[in-house]
């Protein structure tokens, strides 16, 4: 354990960390069962799945209040879940159903609930970053306290308007922090045949943004390098730049499993499943003390229910109307 992640994990007490080991429980048991009915083709729309990377959003968003925004990728479920997103909501967008939180015209990667500051995900890669630091930007000129969470993969700071995004949020000492989870891919290419030289806090660090590097699968570890950035941003001390090193479990879009495919082998995939942050944490919480298995079961035990209930809404929901399909159209 790295000495963040040593005071961190002493210094959370464990009330918190069981909130942190069922909030991402419940995400992983909404993706699995998203992953587990896909073949039934009622969810049209691509999936990218946060498997295995449900660290991240949940220690940050126990950091942020509704008033705190933030903005995501094509990989959007955990983020907007973690930030207390709406599942019905969610689950009839996937469905292509009207009270889906885009009128059911988005899908998967277009997840949105202003109610509680998810402000916006977009598929294309890069695109939501420059949108983070306007929000930012907009807290900043009415003197709110507020601050914007950018979440990013590790292929977003390969675009040329990550650099812009950076230099202007810094130029300004805008509250943004540029949360890049490292998931060592973009699609089937690994980030050593990308960026073979420079590691990513460096390319941060060269627009002068404040970086970190955190196991991105350590909950705790995320949560106290989060809690530095998000104060620096809330106190008016400019944006900052944070890598959380994860893995995501299935292929980059769909539910399967693509050891078997060739760009990743099924040893590296082994190797980052003992990692799994769920497990971890459930056993460091045993080991403690602080939880037996019983606890851990009751923690968890509405979820299914929760989702099988969701699935039900947005199945029974009804399609958009077909007049209103032009609604919403800018051109
Ligand atoms: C501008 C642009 N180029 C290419 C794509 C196709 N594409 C979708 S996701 C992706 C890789 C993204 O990798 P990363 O940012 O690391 O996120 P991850 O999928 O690993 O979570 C690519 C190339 C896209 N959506 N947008
Ligand atoms: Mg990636």
């Amino acid at each position: 354990m790295t000495a963040t992640a040593l005071k961190a994990a002493t210094a959370l007490q464990p009330a918190l960390l069981k909130s942190f080991y069922a909030e991402m429980q419940r995400i992983r048991v909404i993706e699995e069962e998203i992953a587990d009915r896909y073949a039934e083709q009622k969810m049209r729309c691509p999936v990218h799945l946060s498997i295995g990377q449900e660290a991240v959003p949940v220690a940050v968003s126990a950091l942020l209040s509704d008033d705190d925004q933030v903005v995501s990728t094509h990989r959007c479920h955990a983020h907007y879940l973690a930030k207390g997103g709406d599942l019905n909501a969610m689950m009839a967008e996937m469905h292509g159903k009207a009270p889906g939180c885009c009128g059911g015209r988005g899908g998967s990667m277009h997840l949105f609930d202003h109610k509680v500051g998810m402000l916006m995900s977009l598929p294309i890669v890069a695109s939501s970053i420059p949108i983070g630091v306007g929000a930012a930007y907009g807290m900043k000129q009415q003197g709110k306290d507020s601050v914007c969470v950018v979440y990013l993969g590790d292929a977003s700071v390969e675009e040329g308007v990550f650099h812009e995004s950076a230099n202007f949020a810094q130029l300004h000492k805008i509250p943004v922090i540029f949360l890049c989870e490292n998931n060592l891919y973009s699609v089937y290419t690994h980030l050593g045949d990308r960026q073979p030289d420079r590691p990513l806090t460096q390319v941060a660090a060269s627009h002068d943004l404040p970086t970190d590097h955190v196991d991105g699968n350590d909950v705790a570890a995320v949560h106290a390098a989060a809690e530095v950035a998000i104060d620096r941003a809330r106190s008016g001390r400019g944006p900052s730049f944070l890598v959380a090193d994860t893995y995501r479990w299935r292929e980059h879009c769909g539910p399967n499993y693509d050891n078997d495919i060739g760009y990743r082998s099924e040893e590296e995939f082994q190797a980052w499943r003992v990692l799994d942050p769920i497990e971890r944490l459930r056993r460091q919480l045993i080991d403690s003390g602080d939880l037996d298995d019983a606890g851990a079961q009751a923690l968890t035990d509405g979820f299914k229910a929760e989702i099988d209930a969701a699935f039900d809404f947005a199945e029974n929901a009804p399609y958009p109307e077909g007049q209103t399909a032009a609604g919403g159209v800018y051109a």
